[in-house]
């Protein structure tokens, strides 16, 4: 079990958070798959267990989500339920689908966070800074993944415009085919955990199965129509690598609303806020106000026009999610 605990990614700071929430009987564990109320945990005993949440933990939007650590207490029927949820330290969130904003979790306590792209068609630039504010406001270190080298045929173009997206973001160019992922393999290790992310039919899960070196994971044919929603992976799930290391599958996500704060914005688009720098009004949105540095820079070639229009729509979806969340609060 001390092994299954390390592989999982147990360490001092967990300690100390489950020793100051535990109640007599209590167990840790962490959550390697969920659908609704639904929970396998492991680490609880030798084998996964299913488990159930308790309902007030939906209301209260404390549900847990994959990569949590969870305690669990046994109920009068001999069932384990979970009794708690331990304080994250990093979390991937979007906006769940509705009119009502609510925050949904896609993965807890992740270490890295593969945003993976196939280079089998072209490159969606603007989804890459959608993941990147999102990922930013996560905690988690965001890495590019470029899949399917074998289907590119220009990989210098290709790399050139994600690279030019954010410098500061690692970029990998890998071929889950061949099981050519040498390049990811250094996020993959003891004690961390890596999420993959990114659109259906991009090659997460035969990425995973290649770190792993077994099939573990269902890979699926990419569909010509995504808008049918038939993802072949269907839900979160945890696996752990045999040497060492946690990987999160995840299925494509086709809707990734913005949750969090606009400030994120300022680490997608840091070019362009160095120049803001220099705009008459602090708040200036680039749009018709005087004296603008931003539009300027773009009139000269500095900023490229579509990352400012790419920024302002980002920024109006930042600002209608405050705007739908006061009108929540005051309803
Ligand atoms: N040519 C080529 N095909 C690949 C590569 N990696 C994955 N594929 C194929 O892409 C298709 C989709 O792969 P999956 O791993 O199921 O994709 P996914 O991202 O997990 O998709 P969802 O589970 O629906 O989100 C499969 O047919 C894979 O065989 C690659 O490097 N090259
Ligand atoms: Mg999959
Ligand atoms: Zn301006």
């Amino acid at each position: 079990m001390e092994a299954l605990f390390r592989q999982l990614g147990y360490d001092s700071e967990v300690e100390r958070d489950w020793q100051s929430l535990a109640e007599p009987g209590q167990r840790l564990g962490r959550v390697c798959r969920a659908t609704r109320r639904d929970y396998t945990i492991l680490g609880v005993e030798d084998r996964p267990v299913r488990v159930r949440a308790p309902g007030r933990m939906f209301r209260d939007d404390q549900a847990p989500t994959v990569g949590d650590w969870v305690g669990v207490r046994g109920d009068d029927h001999g069932r384990w339920v979970i009794a708690c949820v331990l304080p994250r330290r990093s979390a991937f969130y979007r906006r769940a689908a509705g009119r009502v904003p609510l925050p949904q979790v896609v993965a807890a306590n992740i270490d890295t966070l593969l945003i993976v792209s196939g280079l089998d068609g072209e490159l969606n630039l603007r989804r890459l800074e959608r993941y990147l504010a999102l990922a930013w406001q996560s905690g988690a270190v965001p890495v590019f993944v470029l899949n399917k080298v074998d289907l590119c045929a220009d990989l210098d173009d290709a790399k050139a415009l994600v690279s030019a997206l954010a410098a500061d973001v690692p970029l990998h160019l890998v071929c889950g085919k061949s099981g050519d992922v040498g390049e990811i393999r250094q996020y993959v290790a003891e004690g961390r955990t890596c999420a993959l992310l990114g659109s259906s039919g991009v090659g997460k899960s035969t990425l995973i199965n290649a770190l792993v070196g077994e099939q573990r994971m269902e890979v699926g044919e990419v569909r010509e129509d995504d808008r049918r929603g038939r993802h072949t992976t269907t839900h979160r799930e945890l696996c752990l690598v045999s040497d060492g290391g946690v990987l999160i599958d995840t299925p494509g996500m086709r809707e990734l609303q913005l949750w969090g704060d606009a400030r994120a914005l300022d680490r997608v688009f840091a070019e362009i806020a160095e120049v803001a720098a220099r705009c008459r009004f602090g708040d200036c949105r680039h749009r018709d106000e005087p004296n603008c540095a931003v539009r300027e820079a773009v009139g000269s070639g500095e900023i490229d026009a579509a990352r400012l229009s790419s920024l302002q729509e980002l920024f109006d979806e930042f600002a209608e999610l405050a705007e739908a969340l006061r009108q929540h609060r005051n309803s």
